[in-house]
């Protein structure tokens, strides 16, 4: 079978979708993922928050914003040894992309160059690469193209009704502008939002429909769950059900049959067999490791286990 590839999901077909009875929804999405998928394929990538805190924006989910007193001590950025120790373990522990995330609203021009060289010697050792590091310029995102950079993670988090009531320091307009100096520059887009930031269910159908009409749909679509951190705006943001985000899950893998679907944050507060629904539902790729960038995540040991009883392996 052959997926077809549409741009012009309307967001009441997508709300649909995500409210298709589960047996009808988990088919469609199983169907759509095993076309372009081997559905026991599972990618393992490690992230390393290579300069923490301290950041001038205000997105109200975030440990690493100044707006927050999330408790949280900001660091510069690490050095490339220290990073390329992190790629090293990374991939002795069975990864296969490492990416690297910055608590900057934009980079700057000297912090690029280290950045560039980071991505080389990462690439070197075999790994696939991915940074987030803010807004880009086109110029930017050019001399990221050049230093072999395989993707960039920028996310639209939300909805662009509901964006304004996440974060008022950057617009949605700012984040498409990004993403399309990134498409532009060569390098594949890795963009997804959050669930779970107080936003209603036309806002989660809002959000996966813009994903979808992108003039081309995101390589890599990662799907957080809100990590509540004490201290930010949202700590208190209403909880999401487990089916309800799975449906969401399922839903994404429909509308963009090709991309990768990944389970992002906030699988540390899911049980096991939520989990195993979303892998049901298409998603197939997690992050690995006890850390994400400051919020914890399952063990690797524990994550090994849910595999092996589910018959999954961490794809190659
Ligand atoms: N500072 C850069 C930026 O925001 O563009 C890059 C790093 S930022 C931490 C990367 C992404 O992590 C955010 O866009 C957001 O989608 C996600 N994220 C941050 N805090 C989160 C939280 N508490 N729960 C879930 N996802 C979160
Ligand atoms: C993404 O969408 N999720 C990752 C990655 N891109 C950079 C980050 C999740 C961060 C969760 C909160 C934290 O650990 O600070
Ligand atoms: Fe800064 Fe990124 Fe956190 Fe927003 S999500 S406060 S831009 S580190």
């Amino acid at each position: 079978m052959t997926v077809e590839v549409r741009h012009d999901w309307t967001r009441a077909e997508v709300a649909a979708l995500i409210a298709l009875p589960f047996p009808d929804l988990l088919f469609r999405a199983q169907t759509t993922h095993r076309a372009a998928f081997d559905p026991r394929d599972i990618q393992l990538s490690t992230l390393l928050s290579i300069k923490t805190g301290g950041c001038p924006e205000d997105c109200g989910y975030c440990s690493q914003s100044v707006h927050h007193e999330s408790g949280l001590k900001a660091s510069k950025l690490m050095a490339l040894d220290a990073v390329l120790a992190e790629a090293r373990a990374a991939k002795a522990a069975g990864a296969s992309r490492f990416c690297m995330g910055a608590a900057w609203r934009a980079p700057k021009d000297a912090d690029l160059d280290r950045v560039c060289v980071m991505v080389e010697e990462v690439r070197k050792l075999g790994l696939e690469s991915c940074v987030t590091l803010g807004m880009l310029t086109a110029p930017q995102a050019g001399r990221l193209a050049d230093a072999g950079l395989d993707y960039y993670n920028h996310n639209l988090d939300t909805s662009p009704e509901h964006y304004g009531a996440v974060i008022t320091t950057r617009t949605y307009q700012d984040r498409l502008d990004t993403l399309a100096h990134v498409r532009d520059a060569g390098i594949n887009v890795c963009c997804g939002g959050i669930i779970g930031l107080g936003e209603s269910e036309e806002d989660q159908a809002g959000l996966l429909a813009t994903l979808a009409c992108l003039p081309k749909h995101p390589e890599s679509v990662p799907i957080n769950l809100l990590m509540r951190v004490q201290g930010t705006r949202l700590a208190d943001a209403p909880p999401i059900d487990a089916i309800d985000f799975v449906r969401i899950i399922a839903a994404a893998r429909i509308i963009m049959p090709a991309s990768m679907v990944r389970l992002s944050a906030g699988r540390e507060s899911m049980s096991d067999e939520a989990q195993s629904l979303c892998f049901l539902a298409g998603a197939n790729s997690i992050f690995c490791g006890p850390k994400l960038l400051t919020t914890p995540n399952p063990t690797q040991s524990h994550d090994m286990r849910l595999l092996e009883r589910l018959g999954l392996r961490p794809m190659a």
